[in-house]
């Protein structure tokens, strides 16, 4: 990728540091094999380097912002089993940060550094109180009990507003990674028969995006069947596609670690029943009112508060509930989220949106009585005049879906 947009990505991290302020972001670990090494994200965003257990710093001392590199030595024994790990010059070249070393000097250094810190920042936020601990989790315990009077803090705060407005890169990643899902799309399209299972769906997903050179999907993707559905999270993907099913995918392919994230709805039969037809129109009505929506300034909130007022109306007009506060039953989620490097990316889900912005525009109703769950998802850039829709091209028109459908065999 282009130096220059690392380093300006750098150049903007250091400009929020204070004096005599640290950002230690680690990599990911390397995985006990036979799992996959996937990169951490805010790692990579500053880095471009794929090699797990490294450390990046910045250091701000007398104005001036320093960036370091750690990465590991390597055993030659090791070489057979592991491959060789890149050396400090690779490593520089990739990163366009000069000073490499290796991570057995990492806490030589940063006990130095630390002499005159005041602050400090880490990769240390996990989802959940049951995450597993990390490397960063170790050192943030020992630089609190060594040096009590630096203060710890994650470092979202400086890397939601740069990871929040996409650059051209982001934007070609994430383009990409749409590109090659509708792809797995199309495919899925073509070749789903009713009395298949759900999974061989997934496999032409896989095998779509996989030989595109993406080597995983962003998420376990959703392909469910009939009333599978209207389970909003279901990722089993293990039963037999009735005759006159509906088919609701949400699924992404993982471009350089950039999401796609697309849903859409199609009948496995290749036409729509009425019923079907006429909950899809109102979804689709949504999905396009939604979208058209989007434009610097308004918050997601409001996106949200939208879409409420009109699947509300939609399911009087489908004579699924008789009193507003019913919606409820029928949809349960928001409407959209920040994407990028995380599927839910960083960005809060109630912020203002701003050129650069990627988001998600998913409107749904969910009918589990009548087998019925229908999605549509779209990736929408928000640009200086309004949005660019970025996956236009896969479709969503109930006649460019049946025309898909039947162009099998
Ligand atoms: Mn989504």
């Amino acid at each position: 990728m282009d130096k220059k947009i690392l380093q300006k990505r750098r150049n903007d991290l250091g400009n929020q540091l204070q004096n005599n302020e640290v950002v230690i972001i680690f990599a990911q670990s390397a995985p006990a094999y036979p799992r996959y090494f996937l990169q951490d994200n805010n790692f990579l965003y500053f880095t471009d380097l794929e090699i797990p257990d490294a450390v990046f710093v910045a250091e701000k001392n007398q104005d001036k912002v320093n960036f370091s590199l750690f990465i590991d030595r390597g055993i030659p024994e090791m070489v057979v089993w592991e491959g060789a790990k890149l050396s400090p010059k690779e490593a520089a070249e990739i990163s366009a940060i000069d000073q490499v070393h290796h991570l057995d000097e990492f806490k030589w250094n940063l006990s130095r550094t630390l002499q005159a810190t005041k602050k400090c920042y880490l990769n240390i936020k996990v989802q959940s109180l049951d995450s597993d601990l990390k490397k960063q989790h170790k050192l943030s315990a020992e630089i609190k009990q060594k040096f009590p009077y630096i203060i710890l803090q994650d470092i979202s705060d400086l890397i939601i507003p740069l990871r929040n407005i996409k650059d051209k890169y982001e934007i070609n990643c994430i383009k990409k990674a749409i590109e090659h899902t509708r792809e797995g799309i199309i495919s899925i399209l073509k070749n789903a028969e009713p009395g298949m299972m759900e999974y061989e769906l997934e496999a032409l997903l896989n095998y779509e995006i996989m030989r595109r050179g993406d080597m995983h999907l962003g998420f376990k993707p959703i392909i469910a069947s009939g009333k599978n559905a209207a389970t909003l999270h279901y990722i089993d993907n293990n039963c037999r596609i009735g005759k006159n099913d509906l088919i609701l995918l949400d699924v992404g392919a993982l471009h350089k670690n950039y999401n796609a994230d697309i849903s859409r709805t199609f009948p496995v039969a290749g036409k729509f029943t009425d019923r079907q037809a006429e909950v899809y129109e109102e979804v689709l009505k949504i999905n396009k009112a939604i979208i058209e929506k989007v434009k610097p300034g308004i918050s997601l909130t409001a996106l949200n508060e939208a879409t409420v007022e009109m699947i509300t109306a939609s399911l009087f007009k489908l004579k699924l509930i008789s009193d507003k506060s019913e919606y409820r039953k029928y949809y349960m989620h928001s409407v959209s989220h920040h994407l990028g490097m995380d599927t839910h990316d960083v960005g809060s889900r109630v912020s203002v949106l701003e050129p650069g912005n990627v988001i998600t525009v998913e409107p749904g109703i969910y009918i589990p009585d009548e087998n019925i769950g229908v999605r549509i998802e779209d990736d929408i850039l928000v640009t200086e005049k309004g949005y660019e829709n970025l996956s236009v091209d896969i479709p969503k028109e109930i006649d460019d879906l049946v025309a898909a459908i039947i162009k099998r065999g």
